[in-house]
This record gives structure tokens, sequence and C-alpha cells, in this order.
């Protein structure tokens, strides 16, 4: 049996730094609804098998929300193919049983990383652990108080040690950049481009503005982050396949958890860029929230999206994501180039 150890944390945000530790909080994360009190839902047992997605021309963008979505362009993508679910913790299971991987989440840390003193960082933050969302207690538009660097969090324990074990049919959580690879790597599989993923999202819809309602999509109902309703019936992350698939049979494209791409991020689209574009070189990626990094696009918002935040389950929808720290609520799903054995 080979064992594959994800890199080190060579790449590591300053919103790292910033993060409080979990240590400073009054508040705990929370773990997902019990399913027990949880509205009847239409949770089915849904397969893996991906879904052939035949290529075409699309309006990829969107003007009028977020700067960095637009310009609109006809754009063309291939034929390929792409799981009808995001990656669930059963999945992602059986890869760390068959090879011994261990996640970046779960590796000790490196204080260099940092650039400071040993003694200037917080003791949690030199621990293994991951970014959780930790509902404040009072309203808030600073996303400083309500993620918490958790020591012990990890895709096995979304919630730290102390909290449940990982829900097999959810979404596997908490990995980093280099772990999604390596499992895309076991799979045979890839992660999808920006343009791919978002075709296959829009599945031949207009491009609307509108975001998805509380039967559609896990998202957010009330005044984020400290009122939530939970009339979708889930108040953190659901198992995939409770709401409805799209057009071409995939579940959850919009809300429940980000999906990471293969696209590296910068704010807007290249209006020259139209035939199955792959997003920019490395050398000019840039977040203009972590200038130091070589972030990459996240797609299709997550259940901390709210109409009074984060107006990001569309679409044509983007943000950028640190490559090297996980967080509670950012998953991926895989594309191929052809059918999968
Ligand atoms: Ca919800
Ligand atoms: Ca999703």
């Amino acid at each position: 049996m080979d064992r594959v150890t994800g890199m080190n944390r060579v790449l590591v945000s300053p919103i790292l730094i910033v993060l409080g530790s979990a240590a400073a909080c009054q508040q705990t994360p929370e773990a997902a609804t019990d399913a027990s009190t949880l509205p009847a839902m239409n949770c089915p047992e849904i397969g893996d098998d991906p879904v052939r997605i035949d290529g075409g021309t699309f309006s990829m963008g969107q003007t009028g929300m977020y700067a960095e979505e637009g310009p609109v362009r006809q754009t063309r993508v291939g034929e390929f193919w792409i799981d009808p679910h995001e990656v669930t913790n059963r999945q992602f299971a059986d890869f760390v049983a068959a090879t011994g991987y261990v996640t970046v989440a779960e590796l000790p840390v490196d204080p260099e990383q940092f650039g400071a003193s040993p003694e200037d960082i917080p003791s949690d933050m030199l621990e293994p652990g991951s970014a959780v969302f930790t509902p404040p207690d009072r309203p808030s538009n600073d996303y400083i108080d309500w993620w918490r660097y958790v020591p012990g969090a990890n895709w096995k324990k979304p919630y730290g040690a102390a909290g449940p074990n990982a829900a097999a049919n959810e979404p596997v959580v908490h990995l980093a950049w280099d772990d999604m690879v390596a499992y895309a790597r076991w799979k045979d599989g890839r992660l999808p481009s920006e343009a791919e993923w978002e075709f296959a999202a829009s599945a031949g819809g207009d491009t609307s503005r509108e975001q998805p309602g509380p039967d559609e999509a896990n998202s957010w109902q009330g005044v984020f982050p400290v009122v939530n309703e939970e009339t979708d019936g889930f108040k953190g992350i659901a198992p995939v396949g409770c709401y409805a698939p799209n057009a071409h049979g995939l579940y959850d494209m919009i809300g429940n958890v980000w999906e990471v791409t293969a696209d590296y991020y910068r704010p807007g689209h290249d209006p020259a860029d139209t035939n199955d574009p792959q997003g920019p070189d490395a050398d000019n990626a840039f977040d203009p929230q972590n200038p130091s990094l070589q972030s990459r696009v996240m797609k299709g918002g997550s259940y901390l999206c709210a109409p009074n935040y984060c107006q990001r389950y569309r679409p044509s929808a983007r943000q950028a994501r640190d490559p090297g720290l996980g967080a509670s609520n950012v998953g991926f799903r895989l594309a191929y180039d052809s059918k999968p054995d």
C-alpha cells in the first residue's frame, strides 16, 4: 500500500494569521443539524456515476452583480464528464483507506510559514487544524467574526476533535488544493475548469440574477451571520442530493458547499479567451484579499450564502480560494475527459 502524504503548507494565507484562535472564542462551531429535527426532506440515495456533458456554447459570466463576474461572453466548452454530486466523505474515505493519504489539515504546522516569531503566534494555530464557521452572537459584516482556526478540525472531524465524525453522505470539506488533486489522480479525474463547471451548472438556462429559494438549494435563510432560520431544512451542510438536480442531473451545483475549480483566480474574465478557457496562467493569478497567494476559483456558493451576504449562489458567481487552507464550507467535484471506468 502506498502512503501518499500531502505537501506541507507552503502556501498559507494571511487569513490564517488573522483568524482568531478557537480558544479565544466564546462560541463553539456549529455541527450540522440533527437529522431527527429536520422537516421532511427528500434526500434520496443517489448514485456516483459521472454524467456526460455534451459540449456547446453558452453565455459565461454575468453583469449587474459582482464586478469580478464579467464581462459576459459567448464561450465554448468541449464534451466532458462530471460527478453528479459533491465528493462525499464516503468517497474520500475510500481514497484514504486505499492510499494512506494524510491531508494538509492533519499535518504538523511549520511555524516559519507565518513569517513571524513562534512566540508571536497563538499556540492553537501551531496545531494541525482548519477554518470552521462559528456564528457570532451579534451582527457583523466582518468575516473575522465568524471564521475560527480550530485545532483538530479536518475532513474526519469537520467541527474539531470534540465534534461529531464526518457523515458519510455529506460533502468532504477542510481539504487543501493538494488534497483535492491527490484524490483526483487516484480517481483518474481532474478538477473541472471554471468554464466547464459554469456550463454544467447553468444547464442551458438563461443568465439569472435570481438566488434559489429554500426549496431549491441549501443556503442561509435569515440575516447572516446571526439568524439562521434554516427553512430549507439544514442549519449547516446537507447530505448530497437533498434538492432537485438541474437539467443535467447534477445535484447541489448551487449551494451546500463551494466547489473548487482548476482555474487560477483573478477578478473578471479575459474577453478574448472564449474557446475552452482554462483561466489565467499562474503568474497572472491575483486574489485581491490574499495578494501573496495563487488562489483558485470556487463556484456555486454554500450554506452560508444569504440574501444579505454573499449573493453568490448562482452559476456565474465566483470567489477566490486559498489553496493551502481548507474550510468548513468548501468542497469539490471531479471532471473527466472521457467516461470513467
Ligand atoms: Ca440551510
Ligand atoms: Ca455545491
